[in-house]
């Protein structure tokens, strides 16, 4: 195992719920600590290119309008194997199928509302990190 970096995003209806703090909570006591920061409210433009990977899909439309119906907290977590552990710690994208004491499990809505997004490998990471952080905004921890 090594260090990484992965992206986190505490979406609309998890902010809205004020649960940020618990999910916080959760990432600082499986030893994934924040690297970067900001609070944001995504224009049209800025999530469609977030997801561009989904622009096919028959969600999209309805994604992007969820994604930017209010606030979300991006969040570049750092610590051992941080990818994969946050893709386990946030549980399946379906709440309905996510496994107990997941953050999706405990904080999503529906299959669109699902409280976080998490870089699926470490390259999507990569992107996705440099997507909304410069270099000199990201502190390492380690
Ligand atoms: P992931 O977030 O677990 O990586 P993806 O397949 O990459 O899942 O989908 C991105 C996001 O799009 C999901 O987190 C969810 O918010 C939304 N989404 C995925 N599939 C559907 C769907 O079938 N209906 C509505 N929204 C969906
Ligand atoms: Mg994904």
């Amino acid at each position: 195992m090594s260090v990484e970096r992965t992206l986190c995003i505490i979406k609309p209806n998890a902010v809205e719920d004020c649960n940020i703090g618990k999910i916080i909570t959760r990432y600082e006591e499986e030893a994934l600590k924040i690297a970067a920061t900001r609070f944001a409210k995504l224009s049209k433009e800025k999530a469609e290119g977030f997801y561009i990977e989904h622009k096919s899909r028959p969600f999209f439309g309805s994604l992007i309008a969820f994604m930017t119906s209010g606030p979300v907290l991006i969040m570049v977590l750092e610590g051992e194997n941080a990818v994969e552990k946050n893709r386990e710690i946030m549980g399946a994208t379906n709440p309905a199928e996510a496994a107990e004491n997941t953050l999706r499990k405990l904080y999503a809505k529906s299959l669109e509302a699902n409280a976080v997004h998490g870089s699926d490998s470490l390259t999507s990471a990569e992107r996705e990190i440099s997507y909304f952080f410069e270099k000199n905004e990201i502190i390492s921890t380690h």
